[in-house]
């Protein structure tokens, strides 16, 4: 998600040779600032930032040290700016959240990814309510995202936004729910019309939050907007959606510290899972390059059950993992939201990242051969491919429409992996593993 920003700053700290002077001091601030130019940071930010990173290094001693210091100080505090981080849970339920923005910037999107992340992560009692009725559409769009969530939809196509609201908050106290998300309608510019709807649907649903959902490829607009939207309504997070597009990430470094709100989300993809929170300490860990296990912790938490995990393990250790577990621990992998995403949480495995680039768990062909394939054995089969003789492969290749050498194939790269895994599980396995990954990312990692 930051591995351009992530990149260049590793760059530029691997540049950095200290010898104690001035000079040196010069070449790292220099570096620092092409890297953060290169990232579309504005030039504002990179400025205040390179001042304050400079005084403080020579205050404590110029060193590499005390220059890293600096740099993970000022860029939080660049980063920070009053207010809430990440979601935060009103008082006294349910917490009210308003999710407003122009035409297509992703705040129907952003709604579902929210619910998934509330329902999935923390595991809240959900309502989404449907207050665009500008096009019928949206609220097909809404039935459609929460069609397999654990979400109540609010929607009456034949109601008025201020009316649904006032239902279904009236419904969510009565019936204990934690929180409720507010998707209003859009519009191409910001107009008086616009701003009037919002007022009216604010007043009556007074939230406790209201996220400007923006598109994080419009740039320095994206800053623009957000300010007016503040002057005008009233903003109290900024989610910038499209994060995966071409942009550089320079607009997530800047956007807080320029419009005054803090950044809250950030959403990189069009599946549910693809949403991150936006919490400076642990995105300055990152872009130092040492991951941030706490987000990745917090997302695997309620998806990879740990009595499992520990059957899992012996099943490995005991060379047992067969196609049944393989198929269950790709649905949990697909609840994960991007391979690349998860890697960049990891310390030292940023680099890596970009080479995984954008390997799709549920949609690339070899994992969907490989499936159709599984889903054709019986289930004896699937714990014991030894028992598939040649006869049987046959009929699984025209099943799954693969050639027998491929069935061959993946059966044999199957049995690898798992040898590989009981290798790996056993002593020394995390020093192999790690030499491995030395291996496969030599030529990612920036040096
Ligand atoms: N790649 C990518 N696409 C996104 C992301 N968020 C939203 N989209 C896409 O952007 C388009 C518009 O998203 P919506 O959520 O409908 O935007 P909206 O603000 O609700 O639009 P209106 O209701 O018409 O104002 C859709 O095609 C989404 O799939 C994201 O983070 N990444
Ligand atoms: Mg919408």
């Amino acid at each position: 998600m930051f591995d351009t920003l992530t990149n260049s700053f590793k760059g530029a700290i691997n540049k950095i040779r200290f010898y104690d002077d001035e000079k040196a001091l010069k070449k790292a601030l220099a570096e620092l600032k092409k890297s953060l130019s290169n990232a579309d940071v504005h030039h504002k930010v990179v400025k205040e930032l390179l001042a304050t990173v400079e005084s403080e290094t020579k205050a404590n001693g110029i060193g590499k040290e005390n220059f890293l210091k600096a740099l993970q100080s000022d860029l939080e505090r660049i980063l920070t700016t009053k207010g809430n981080q990440g979601f935060v849970f009103a008082s006294k339920p349910p917490t009210v959240v308003l999710m407003i923005g122009l035409q297509g910037s992703g705040k129907t999107t952003t709604t579902g990814k929210l619910a998934y992340f509330l329902t999935e992560q923390k595991k809240k009692k959900v309502m989404i309510v449907a207050a665009d009725l500008q096009r019928l559409a949206a609220v097909e769009q809404l039935r459609q995202i929460t069609a397999d969530m654990n979400v109540t939809l609010v929607a009456d196509e034949n109601s008025t936004p201020k009316k649904i609201v006032k239902e279904a908050l009236k419904k969510a106290e009565k019936e204990l729910y934690d929180v409720v998300l507010i998707d209003t309608a859009g519009r191409l510019a910001i107009d008086d019309e616009l701003m009037d709807e919002l007022s009216t649907i604010k007043k009556v649903a007074n939230p406790d939050e209201l996220f400007y959902v923006v598109d994080a490829m419009t740039g320095m607009d994206a800053v623009r907007t957000a300010q007016t939207f503040k002057e005008k309504i009233g903003i109290t997070g900024v989610v910038l959606s499209k994060f995966d597009g071409d942009s550089k990430g320079g607009v997530a470094m800047g956007i807080a510290h320029q419009v005054g709100v803090p950044l809250r989300f950030i959403g990189a993809g069009e599946k549910m899972p693809d949403l991150e929170q936006f919490i400076p300490e642990r995105i300055v860990s990152r872009l130092m390059g040492a991951g941030d296990l706490e987000s990745l912790a917090e997302k695997t938490a309620n998806i990879i059950n740990e009595k499992k995990a520990k059957q899992l393990t012996q099943k490995i250790k005991k060379g047992k993992f067969n196609f049944n577990d393989f198929l269950e621990q790709m649905e949990s992998m697909k609840k994960l939201g991007s391979m690349k995403s998860i890697m960049s949480m990891i310390p030292g495995m940023g680099g890596m990242a970009k080479q995984i680039g954008d390997m799709d768990l549920e949609n690339s062909n070899e994992i969907k051969q490989i499936k159709a394939l599984i889903s054709s054995m019986t289930k004896k089969e699937r714990e014991n491919p030894e028992l598939l003789n040649n006869t049987r492969k046959r009929r699984l290749a025209a099943g799954a429409g693969l050639s027998q050498m491929h069935v061959n194939r993946v059966l044999k790269q199957f049995k690898n992996a798992g040898k590989m895994a009981k290798q790996l599980s056993g002593k020394g396995g995390m020093r192999q593993m790690q030499e491995m990954m030395k291996q496969a990312g030599s030529g990612g990692i920036p040096r």
